[in-house]
Formats: C-alpha cells, sequence, structure tokens
C-alpha cells in the first residue's frame, strides 16, 4: 500500500504556534530593550551631529529588516510547518527551483550592501572628513598622555611649542611625562593630572601619547573615541559646541585600575581657558 504524502500525518504541525511565538516574542523583547535604552548622551560636538545621522541611520535600516525578517520567518513557520508542500517539494513550492533560491540569496545581499556600504558612507562622510581632515589652522593643540591608570595633559605653554619629552625620563613623582628639562621649549610647558580646559566654538586637536599600552581617548558627549598606542604619536580632533563639564574615559581595558582611570573636560570660553592656564605652574 502506498500512503500520498498529502495524507500523513503533518509532522512538526504541533510546535509550529510555539516557533512562532518564540520569534514574535524576540522581536518585541529586542524592539523593547533598544526602546528603553534611550539613546546616547545630550551631543557636544560639531561633527558628532553626522555620527548621530550614521547611528540612526543604521539602527532603522537594520531594525525595520530585523522586524520584516522575524515577521516573515512566524508567518512562514504558521504557513508551512509539518504541511504537504513541505513535505513534497518537487510540487512547486520554493525548495523546487535552484533558480529561485539563488535569486533569494543574492537580491538580499545586494540589498544590504547598498544600505550598509552606500547609506553609511553618504550619511557618515561628513564626520570622516571632520575627524580624520586637514585640522582647522587655529587649532587649540594640547597632548594627552595615558598611562597605567589615568590621564595626564600637557600644554606646550605660553611660547605654543611643546618640549620633547622622552620615555626614559618618566618618573611617576617628579616628571610623569618624561619631559627634557635641557629643551628650552619645555620649561614654559604645563601639564596636569587628569584636568583638560577646552574653549567652545573653537577645534580643539588633540595630540595622544601612550607610555605603557593600549589606552582608548573616549568622550561619549563629543562622539570621541580613539586609542593611544605605544610608540606612537596620535591624533584625534573636534570642535566642542556646548560649554560644561564632560567625563573623559578610557574605554580600552588596560589593565586591573582601569575602571579609575577618568579624567574631566572643563568646556569654556577662551579668555576662561587662558585664566586657567596662567594659574597653572609651569612644568620646571
Ligand atoms: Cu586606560
Amino acid at each position: 500500500m502506498t500512503v500520498h504524502p498529502s495524507s500523513a500525518a503533518p509532522a512538526g504541525r504541533g510546535s509550529a504556534p510555539l516557533l512562532a511565538g518564540l520569534f514574535v516574542a524576540t522581536a518585541v523583547l529586542v524592539a523593547y530593550g533598544f526602546w528603553s535604552l534611550g539613546g546616547l548622551p545630550e551631543l557636544a560636538s560639531r561633527h558628532g551631529v553626522s555620527i548621530d545621522a550614521t547611528i540612526t541611520y543604521l539602527f532603522v535600516t537594520t531594525g525595520i529588516l530585523f522586524l520584516l525578517g522575524h515577521g516573515v520567518l512566524t508567518l512562514f513557520v504558521l504557513r508551512y510547518a509539518g504541511s504537504a508542500e513541505r513535505a513534497a517539494p518537487e510540487r512547486g513550492s520554493p525548495h523546487a527551483s535552484s533558480k529561485l533560491e539563488w535569486r533569494w540569496a543574492l537580491v538580499p545581499v545586494l540589498v544590504m550592501c547598498v544600505i550598509a556600504e552606500g547609506g553609511v558612507l553618504i550619511v557618515g562622510m561628513p564626520a570622516f572628513a571632520q575627524l580624520y581632515g586637514e585640522a582647522p589652522p587655529d587649532s587649540f593643540v594640547v597632548e594627552v598622555v595615558g598611562k597605567q591608570f589615568e590621564w595626564l595633559v600637557h600644554y606646550p605653554g605660553p611660547d605654543g611649542v611643546f618640549g620633547r619629552s622622552e620615555a626614559k625620563l618618566v618618573n611617576d613623582a617628579r616628571n610623569p611625562i618624561g619631559l627634557d628639562k635641557k629643551d628650552p621649549a619645555a620649561k614654559d610647558d604645563i601639564y596636569t593630572r587628569g584636568q583638560m580646559h577646552l574653549p567652545v566654538g573653537r577645534g580643539a586637536l588633540i595630540r595622544l601619547r601612550a607610555l605603557d599600552v593600549l589606552h582608548s581617548f573616549t568622550v561619549p558627549q563629543f562622539r570621541v573615541k580613539q586609542d593611544l598606542i605605544p610608540g606612537f604619536l596620535g591624533r584625534t580632533q573636534f570642535e566642542p559646541t556646548r560649554t560644561g563639564q564632560y567625563e573623559l574615559a578610557c574605554a580600552e581595558l588596560c589593565g586591573l585600575g582601569h575602571y579609575r582611570m577618568r579624567g574631566f573636560i572643563t568646556v569654556e570660553s577662551q579668555e576662561e581657558v587662558d585664566q586657567w592656564l596662567s594659574e597653572q605652574e609651569p612644568a620646571f
């Protein structure tokens, strides 16, 4: 006796609603989770507008695809689980055609490439240009030295020239950034432990040095995150647009004391920055 496939008992039909419910619950929970996060801290830099646009763009496009994908999965599970069409693919279901399979594999790949690569390039380009392009000629230049476990902030002093520094001259108590006393440009240099003041509405060019291991200069409100690499003089640049005090965090797990590696950036008028600088002791 032969049993026709359509008259056989549908296999796995009973678990279909459970699986569909799981897809729906996952989609709802993920959407609710992101919704309740509430977004990034209030923006305080010029290029950040374009960073935020890029994040929003990716978030919305991938969010729609995620929800659509789960919707289609749910419908297919409810429609085809244990069905005769699934049991007999030669009867014209999508499995019967390798051409269809190829089409459904390639079209989403191409669509994702256009959305992810093309879209991000268009929306994010202004941020890349401001972050990695030529710094404005009137930029306010500061050096940040990262070490386990603090931020040292180095200003060039009234002469506007950074004194030479060398790793072998570093002495934690007397010369933490390793300034060379023999260099005349170093005499008026200023350094602080974890305190940086920047003028509002003026480009800031931050030179980045690390004394020991990798660290990462991170200020969420400025939408800035840049690694510091021992042996390299790195840089990052941005323009603070809002006065206030911001926490400078280290976003690279740099050792046991990583959690206490924090500094403070005060954004204020140029006059206030000049006043504060004039109150600081020169290095030597
Ligand atoms: Cu660190």
